[in-house]
């Protein structure tokens, strides 16, 4: 396999588990965090089945993400598929009580973050006349539910995002697609609840959330999809859950 994907959050959760699976198959992978250590891991697991380039920077930093990218080296250079993936929710606040802080972490991170490693990157795929982008929304992106709202905002940004870079691209055959999922059980929560994992832990109790793993396996299949058929918005969501306000559990 010469194709090679870059995914931004790959130190965690659903950007792990796509740089995992797509180890597995054999993709060449450019992962990206800030947690060094977890990179250095991953460096070293993935690597003995794939080509692995690791590289650490904030999203945020409009310089860092252009100047990284821009200085991958020539065997990496080459980005078929980019996975924009980073991001987070910060908090769970009434409109009232929110967090300034928290509310330009989440529009900073899930929405200029994502606009800064895409404008990275698309140059090449436009030159080129070929790339795949996946954007991971959320079902936040399609509904607000109570003390959502700037996290709801910032992936409805996502949703527009996607659609806008779908029309942009569309005359140089690029794909543009967005993979929104419910509550699937990652380190999301422990970071939106700033590392109470007791709060953390009940949101995904009584009942059987979706796993990192199961993104990664549909976003494998998007990808993997003859380059006729491009995935532009796809929804999904634990059986147990029916929208963001309504969870079935035991
Ligand atoms: P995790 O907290 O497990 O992973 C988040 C990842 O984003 C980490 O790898 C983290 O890496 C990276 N990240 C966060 N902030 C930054 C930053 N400023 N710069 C660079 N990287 C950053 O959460 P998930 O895997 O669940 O979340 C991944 C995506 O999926 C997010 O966009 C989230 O909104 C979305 N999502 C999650 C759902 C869920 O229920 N879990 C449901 C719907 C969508 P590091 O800290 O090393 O920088
Ligand atoms: C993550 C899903 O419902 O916690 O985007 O917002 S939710």
């Amino acid at each position: 396999m010469n194709k090679t994907v870059f995914i931004t959050g790959a130190t965690s959760g659903i950007g792990k588990a796509i740089a995992e699976l797509f180890a597995k198959h054999q993709f060449k992978l450019v992962l990206c965090g800030r947690r060094q250590e977890r990179l250095n891991d991953l460096k070293e697991r993935l690597g003995k089945t794939t080509k692995v380039h690791t590289i650490n920077f904030d999203v945020r930093d409009k310089e860092a993400v252009q100047n990284t990218i821009s200085g991958l080296p020539a065997e990496f250079s080459k980005i078929h598929i980019l996975i924009n993936n980073a991001g987070n929710a910060h908090g769970l606040d009434t409109i009232d009580e929110g967090n300034l802080d928290d509310w330009d972490a989440m529009m900073d991170i899930n929405v200029k973050g994502l606009l800064y490693v895409s404008k990275a990157i698309i140059p090449q795929m436009v030159s080129r006349k070929e790339g795949h982008i996946i954007n991971i929304g959320s079902t936040a992106g399609k509904e607000v539910y109570p003390k959502g709202n700037v996290y709801c905002a910032s992936k409805h940004a996502v949703d527009a995002i996607n659609q806008g870079m779908r029309m942009d691209l569309n005359p140089y055959g690029i794909r543009v697609g967005a993979v929104n999922p419910g509550a699937v059980e990652t380190e999301f929560s422990n970071v939106r609840f700033k590392g109470d994992d007791e709060r953390a832990d009940n949101v995904y109790k009584g009942f059987e959330p979706l796993r990192a793993k199961d993104i990664a396996e549909i976003v494998h299949f998007v990808v993997t999809r003859p380059y006729y058929v491009n995935i532009s918005d796809l929804v999904v969501m634990p059986t147990a859950q029916a929208s963001a306000t309504m969870i079935h559990r035991d």
